[in-house]
């Protein structure tokens, strides 16, 4: 065996197997059948899924690509998002059927949210933005902590058909106002603040902030929600509004009109590598019949007796899909929280599980990995056999996570779906389906029925199983992206122009086949290091060092070195009761590494660190390791959830090779 034929040996040795439980099998939303159908007829297929929803006109033609990579999908169909998500479910009977259970930070502070209640907020607002003069097509920017509003904002949004563009309330002045800039958003949904870890935390400063820097905004509509001190020069009586008093005093009558199936719903803005953030474009009923279909399949949703929780942000794409569109056009009850998973107390998330009895959890590999760091003792004090089904996304989940939080968090009752997917595509792509598929930890598995997906070499050939590559999408999808805002070029530059013979889709990450034919993601293409010419990747390394007793957390990242082209540096963040981790403890973990994958992987360098640095979202900013690694002076680090990690770690540096 060549080393890179042991590396991957070694990565993909990883054999245990979880079956669907045999009840979850039986009474499965889908079965094994929807992959061939989706395969025998793909249109007809998603036609069928776009039934979920109600349309006020059908569509003529399901998909026209004769402008490829531009797609239109049910052409010819109107609709209204909002009503399919609010609306419909009253008019079915389901008004007093909880749609939202909300819990606050500060404790006690509930609210729980019906269908009717809902439909009645929603319709307020609708009324209240378009007599702020927003109307058809214009966008409004939303920053908001996770309260009711925020979903009430968005919905209203949609209602009445003005794009909304979302922007993350742990985002600064500057990133607001440049997207903000950029969609040319006239209104801008905010709150006084929210509360955060167990205190106030202000966000109208940062709108008033970013208003001296973009001169686009028109109107600011402010919810009351922590009743904290604005500032002396917060509030402009000619700019600003209390929703309490516009949304508060608006009729709750409102009749929503049908849109074209093409028409805005809403950009959301991802970071890029470099420079400007991309705008991405998603439509209305490509878009909804993704996020629906898929939350439908993925998680076997049953509306009836489920209790969904989605621990995302509304500031990402996983909140628009999984928390707004998807969970409400199917007519869910589930949890929203607003705070921090350990305010007041480590235990926070599973006494809400236990308080809610919630059967369907979604959340990251970052936050399981943290509360691996805290012991099983804290999520073992609570009741959470209502659990049924558990979810992971945003970035690869190490094997050792995956069955941690099958064991501990799942009772090992419960299948976990690993679910790949980007703000790009809009909703899931690759995961298992629950009753159907026999879950590898560590695997997303295979593209669900109606996606087709492959993994490439340089040249766009399929590889054989075993082996690695380029993840692309082969065929378009009702929920993908149109383009990005007001860049068509850049759209198909990004992801359209590497493949472009094939005419695939250039997701970005890097995957492999394994012998099943099964699909291991394996992070960004430019995470992928190329150590004397072997292909390595860093999450294969981060496992092997998380499989180490001794390691809670690690970021590898490829640093240029003379010998070898590119070596492996590893951060490494050992649990608390490992303390320093004794005197060898680098030997150890060196050891270590090249006893799991092999020689090749042993790391040049190894860094215990207390902290990593971490975006908003949880992505770990490996840009900013490699900076450290390389010796450069560390670069932009305003995407940083707290700045000051990276002064610790190259503070570091200095003592720890
Ligand atoms: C939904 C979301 C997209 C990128 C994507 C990939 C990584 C997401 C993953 C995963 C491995 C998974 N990613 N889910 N990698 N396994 N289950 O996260 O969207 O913020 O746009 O990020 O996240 O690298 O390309 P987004």
């Amino acid at each position: 065996m060549s080393d890179t034929e042991e590396t991957l040996a070694n990565l993909l040795r990883e054999d245990r197997r979880f079956e669907p439980p045999a009840d979850l099998a039986a009474a499965a939303n889908v079965k094994a059948d929807a992959y061939d159908a989706a395969r025998t007829d793909r249109d007809a297929f998603w036609a069928e899924q776009a039934e979920r929803l109600t349309w006020a006109t059908k569509w003529d033609q399901v998909l026209d690509w004769s402008n490829a990579p531009f797609a239109k999908w049910f052409v010819g169909g109107t609709l209204n998002a909002s009503y399919n998500c609010v609306d419909r479910h009253v008019e079915a009977g389901r008004g007093d059927k909880v749609a939202i259970h909300w819990v606050g930070e500060p404790e006690g502070d509930t609210r729980d949210i019906t269908y009717a209640q809902l439909k009645d907020e929603v319709s307020q607002a609708a009324n209240a933005l378009t007599a702020l003069g927003v109307g058809t097509g214009d966008r409004v920017a939303i920053y908001m902590p996770m309260i009711p509003e925020a979903i009430v904002a968005m919905l209203a949004c949609a209602r009445i058909g003005a794009p909304h563009t979302v922007v993350f309330g742990g985002f600064s002045a500057d990133a607001l106002a440049s997207r903000i800039d950029d969609c040319q958003a006239k209104v801008v949904i905010t709150s006084d603040g929210g509360y955060r870890r167990g205190a106030p935390s202000a966000l109208k400063p940062a709108v008033d902030e970013a208003r001296t820097k973009t001169d686009k905004i028109e109107k600011v509509l402010v919810v009351r929600r922590t009743g904290q001190d604005l500032g002396e020069n917060g509030w402009d009586d000619d700019v600003d509004v209390w929703w309490h008093d516009a949304v508060g005093g608006a009729s709750t009558e409102h009749t929503p009109e049908a849109f074209d199936s093409e028409h805005p719903l809403y950009v959301m803005y991802t970071s890029g590598t470099t420079g400007k953030p991309k705008g991405i474009l998603h439509t209305t009923g490509g878009y909804l019949t993704g996020a629906s279909y898929t939350h439908h399949a993925v998680f076997d949703l049953k509306p009836e007796t489920d209790v969904y929780w989605c621990t995302a942000d509304i500031g990402w794409v996983t909140g628009h899909s999984y928390i707004v569109y998807g969970p409400l056009a199917n007519g869910v009850t589930q949890v929203l929280y607003e705070g921090t998973p350990d305010s007041p107390e480590p235990g926070r998330w599973w006494k809400i599980i236990a308080d809610y009895k919630v059967s369907l959890f979604y959340t990251a590999p970052t936050a399981i990995r943290s509360f691996m760091k805290q012991g099983r003792e804290v999520p073992d004090r609570h009741d959470m056999s209502s659990l049924r089904i558990l979810g992971s996304v945003g970035e690869p989940i190490n094997p050792e996570a995956y069955v941690w939080y099958r064991h501990v968090i799942g009772g090992d009752r419960t299948p976990v779906v690993d679910t790949w997917w980007q703000t790009e595509t809009g909703a899931v792509m690759i995961s298992p389906l629950p009753g159907v598929t026999s879950g590898k930890p560590g695997s997303a598995m295979t593209p669900i029925p109606g996606i087709g997906a492959d993994v490439v070499d340089d040249d766009g050939n399929p590889v054989p199983n075993g082996s690695g590559g380029y993840l692309v999408v082969t065929s378009p999808w009702p929920s993908m992206l149109r383009t990005l805002w007001g860049d068509d070029d850049r759209y198909v530059d990004t992801y359209w122009s590497r493949f472009k013979q094939q005419g695939y889709y250039f997701a970005g990450d890097g995957a492999k086949k394994d012998e099943d034919g099964d699909i291991w993601v394996l992070g960004r293409v430019d995470d992928v290091m190329n150590v004397s010419g072997h292909r390595l990747s860093t999450t294969e390394i981060e496992s092997a060092l998380v499989s180490h007793p001794k390691v809670a957390e690690s970021a590898v990242v490829g640093a240029s070195d003379p010998d070898t082209g590119q070596a492996v540096v590893a951060y490494v963040i050992l649990r608390d009761e490992a303390g320093d981790g004794g005197p060898d403890i680098i030997k150890e973990l060196s050891d270590h590494v090249r006893s799991q994958i092999g020689p090749i992987a042993k790391p040049r360098q190894i860094m215990i660190v207390p902290e990593l640095p971490k975006t908003r979202s949880g992505k770990i900013m490996r840009r900013l390791l490699r900076d450290v690694a390389e010796g450069r002076a560390v670069g932009d680090t305003q995407t940083l959830a707290d700045a000051s990690i990276m002064d610790l770690i190259s503070a570091g540096q200095a003592t720890s090779t």
